[in-house]
């Protein structure tokens, strides 16, 4: 079934699957077309468009929000914004919506599985097996316990949280470095992410890919976590320094990584896809069809909501109206 139209509402990117389909079943919207086209459809639409829905990359950037006169909301199936320059659109006092909450379980979920899979190389065991290599060459060699060590969650937000909560299931001491400490919070505060890197054997990344981010996890952060420590990245390639990394894993200043993000995705680096300490994943952080469809819906929401009273439902960045809502 086919929805109402409305070109009130633009398309953005290539939607993630399950928001296309939902969003499909609801509305006709339609999408703003890459190449030679753009520039015509724009000519004919950009002044009807009121809100534009999109789910992370390649996003909506300046040079978008620019050329749509009369956008007052962008609706993002996803938790993270960094595809939105959502400093533009705060200029414009534009809204910007999220899919916060929904996705913290099935997110924490992943991380927990690269820790594993990591430390305990139940990847390369499976391998191991399948090669014939078991029968062939022995005893798989011995691996690193995940449980009773230091974790150190840089972001303790939603999702770091829920990570953290998992991992003192495995009796994990738990420590943490936010850009303020969290009143109450029953976690070691650190006063830096080189501070946290270094007190810990695991560092996991759980950060927004806010540009303030950008290589927070630089070089010497990385080197702080020393030759026994592992780096886990379930938030955006863009925080951590993948050159950098890369570096030291393949010179063992670093004991391996488990990643779910990358700098270019899909484009994962040649030296990385050689390393035998390293666990990547093609961003599936909330890749669950139900994690998924609860995404799409709160980002209708979103929408719905907007259309009908001017109100965002989760916002990250409020609409801000000089005009009437209508
Ligand atoms: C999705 C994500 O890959 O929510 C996020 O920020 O990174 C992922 O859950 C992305 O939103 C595409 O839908």
């Amino acid at each position: 079934m086919t929805g109402a139209k409305t070109d009130a509402v633009l398309r953005i990117g290539n939607l993630e699957p399950t928001f296309a389909a939902e969003l499909a079943a609801r509305y006709d919207i339609p999408a703003l077309p890459d190449g030679p086209q753009r520039a015509a459809f724009l000519a004919e639409h950009a002044a009807d468009v009121r809100v534009v829905v999109t789910s992370g990359h390649p996003g909506v950037d300046a040079t978008t929000i620019a050329a749509l006169p009369n956008l007052e909301a962008i609706v993002n199936s996803g938790a993270g914004v960094d595809a939105i320059d959502v400093e533009a659109a705060k200029r414009r006092g534009i809204g910007v919506s999220n899919t916060p909450d929904v996705l913290s379980d099935t997110v924490a979920d992943t991380a927990l599985g690269l820790i594993l899979m990591t430390l305990r190389r139940f990847g390369a065991a499976d391998r191991y097996v399948r090669e014939g290599r078991w029968a062939r060459d022995g005893q798989f060699p011995y691996a690193r316990d995940v449980s009773g060590l230091q974790v150190g969650i840089l972001g303790l937000g939603r999702i770091g949280s829920a990570i953290a909560t998992r991992l003192l299931g495995f009796d994990c001491a738990i420590a943490y470095h936010n850009r303020h400490r969290i009143d109450g919070s029953p976690y070691r505060y650190a006063q830096s992410p080189a501070e946290l890197a270094e007190s810990v054997d695991v560092l996991v990344v759980a950060t927004t890919g806010d540009h303030r981010n950008h290589k927070l996890v630089d070089r010497a952060v990385l080197e702080a976590l020393g030759p026994d420590g592992y780096l886990i990245n379930i938030a955006r390639g863009s925080v951590v320094d993948q050159e950098a990394l890369v570096e030291l894993l393949a010179g063992g200043a670093l004991a391996g990584a488990g990643l779910d993000v990358f700098v270019d995705e899909p484009h994962v680096p040649a030296e990385l896809l050689a390393l035998d300490n390293v666990v990547l994943f093609p961003h599936i952080g909330s890749a669950t069809a139900r994690t998924r469809r609860a995404m799409a819906l709160l980002a209708i929401r979103n929408l719905d909501s907007y259309l009908d009273s001017g109100e965002l439902v989760t916002p990250v960045v409020r609409p801000r109206r000089s005009h009437p809502f209508g």
